[in-house]
């Protein structure tokens, strides 16, 4: 199997902001430097230069040369990149290369709501769909749900949420860190100066149904799945109360497409899991702090639940989801648990100043080790979470203990720094096959992230620059010359994997909404149908747009919260 990877020029085919870093990579067998040319789209060369031949990058495999134009800072579109008789796709550069992206990326979010009907005449037509899992037939759920046989003897209303992925599942561990995310792109705007104010994230900017109720509208669009995190948990009363269901979901697996309203297996709670328990302390402590100004006793809720959840996770601090558990819906498994309890913690903390958060924020091993994975945080590993708020939300942390917070973050941006300039293309992640797993991309996102963060708290334009060049991988600037975010890019991913956009198995459901995100290359090859496709791939290519291809082509709300989180940060920055 040959991919079609198009120009041997590789951009992000997007664009580039006026003031930020101009990148390209050229696969070529050239060992020394080649003239490169910057033309308009009349054809006029605007600036030119000569490459850096960089030798075989170890993920792609390729001999590759690399092309800096950024000192060429004048907007304009439809330009392209000439080296070695190839020319790049089109991209622009302009101020306003994100601005778009911010609302795109959070409109996933929309599209992917269970219990609620999808207006087609906010996110377009082809979108609408009647509301999915309310119990009208042939959906069996989500209303009154109960357990998995022998697990408990009640039944939940555990309607709403957002379906985590290409599935029809909802999985606490999951909505979790997408919830935090959300949350965090919004409290951002209030905590970094950088952020100008936030009003792009307003009330009246998104394309929610919420939009003009006086409150922001990505509030609006998290708390869709905070009221789904806060029915997870366990009843007073019950075993186990104050607990968390780990998860929601199909008795068995059910094939594509599959239109949420029309998904006829049963729905089962699993069991709760300490893990599920302090991502809904953690979210909800984070939701007390933020809804207070517009909705006191949606805070008052929600500040409950994140004490109870807190306590209740303390006194069963060993409760595991299985790893086996994984019919019908993901394990979501985790068996360390500390990482969740540093993050719980720490919000717990931001939001109340009490005394017993910070005693066991402080005592937790990960206050002081390093948090930071070389290879990003994700949905299993959550410190960074934690530490992230605690170096931007205002606290009352000791003022060394606060100075050494923050330095660990710029710390880790100054790692990610070097390792994306040792990456021809550019991409703040090591260059072995361990760096391409399932869902890397948001990893890959996370790491700017965290530039982005250290960006917002010394404004040193390099961290910025590298969360710039994340995204040029993202959007373009990789092996496969393909930019994983739908509808971005003149080549890009439109093949997810999701039982709702459906459109490559049937031309009348819709493709992702633009602003969908790709799981991205998985050298572990998880499904079956690339593990024959792509047998033997180097890692940056082992991927394969494809709806059949599940662990390298689906899309995630975990993996569109990063997306989200990134874009509002870099939409910030058009003018830099
Ligand atoms: O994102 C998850 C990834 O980290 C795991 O390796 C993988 C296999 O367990 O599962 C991924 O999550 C999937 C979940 O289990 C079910 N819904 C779709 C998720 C995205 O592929």
């Amino acid at each position: 199997y040959e991919p079609d990877t198009g120009p041997r020029v590789r951009v992000n085919q997007v664009g580039y902001l006026p003031g930020g870093p101009k990148n390209a990579t050229v696969v070529t067998d050239a060992t020394e430097a080649l003239p490169w040319q910057l033309r308009s789209a009349a054809g006029t060369v605007v600036a030119s230069g000569t490459t850096t031949a960089r030798g075989v990058d170890a993920a792609s495999g390729q001999n590759v040369h690399t092309v800096d134009f950024s000192s060429y800072r004048t907007a304009g579109s439809g330009l392209t990149l000439t080296v070695d008789g190839e020319t790049s796709h089109p991209f622009d550069i302009s101020g306003a290369v994100y601005d778009q992206l911010r609302s795109d990326s959070l409109q996933f979010f929309y599209a992917q709501r269970s219990g609620i009907a999808i207006d087609g005449d906010l996110i377009g037509d082809e979108y609408a769909r009647p509301a999915g899992h309310l119990d009208v037939a042939p959906n069996q759920g989500d209303t009154n749900v109960p357990c998995q046989p022998g697990v408990c003897d009640y039944s939940l209303d555990v309607r709403g949420g957002w379906y985590d992925a290409g599935d029809h599942g909802k999985y606490v561990v999951n909505g979790g860190i997408a919830t935090y995310q959300l949350l965090n792109t919004f409290e951002r705007t209030r905590t970094a100066a950088t952020a100008n104010g936030g009003a792009e994230l307003a009330d009246g900017t998104l394309r929610v149904p919420e939009r003009d109720n006086g409150v922001p509208d990505i509030l609006d669009e998290a708390r869709w799945e905070l009221e789904f995190l806060l029915r997870m948990q366990v009843p007073a009363g019950k075993p186990l109360a104050g607990m968390v269901h780990h998860k929601i979901h199909d008795q068995n697996w059910t094939g594509l497409p599959l239109a949420p309203q029309d998904d006829p297996q049963p729905r089962e709670l699993h069991p709760p899991s300490t893990a599920a328990t302090l991502n809904l302390a953690a979210t909800a402590a984070q939701c007390a702090r933020l809804y207070a100004p517009y909705d006191a006793a949606f805070a008052g809720r929600c500040a409950a639940a994140a004490k109870t959840a807190y306590a209740a996770a303390k006194a069963h601090p060993a409760v595991y989801a299985s790893p086996t558990d994984g019919t019908g819906g993901g394990a979501y498994d985790d068996s360390f648990v500390a990482d969740e309890f540093y993050w719980a913690a720490a919000e717990l903390y931001l939001t109340t100043g009490a005394q017993n958060y910070l005693t066991d924020l402080t005592a937790s091993p990960h206050h002081t080790g390093n948090v930071f994975d070389p290879r990003g945080f994700g949905w299993q590993s959550v410190a960074a979470l934690g530490r992230l708020d605690l170096a931007t939300v205002p606290n009352g942390l000791p003022a060394a203990d606060l100075t050494r917070v923050r330095a660990s973050v710029t710390a880790a941006a100054d790692a990610y720094l070097a390792e994306l300039r040792r990456q021809a293309y550019g991409l703040p992640m090591p260059g072995d096959a361990n760096s391409y797993f399932w869902g890397g991309n948001s990893n890959v996102i996370n790491n700017a992230v965290v530039l982005a963060t250290a960006f917002d708290l010394t404004r040193n334009p390099a961290y910025r620059d590298g969360a710039v060049q994340a995204m040029d991988y993202v959007l373009g600037r990789n092996a496969l010359n393909i930019s994983y975010v739908t509808g971005w890019g003149e080549h890009a991913a439109q093949n997810q994997h999701s039982r709702i956009f459906g459109h490559q198995l049937d031309p009348n459901l819709p493709r992702p909404p633009a602003g969908s995100l790709a799981g991205g290359p998985n050298a572990a090859l998880q499904d079956p149908f690339v593990a024959q496709l792509l047998a033997g791939c180097a890692p940056m290519f082992c991927y394969v747009d494809d709806i059949n291809s599940y662990s390298t082509n689906e899309v995630a709300i975990n993996w569109n919260s990063a997306l989200a989180w990134i874009a509002s940060f870099l939409a910030d920055q058009g003018d830099a």
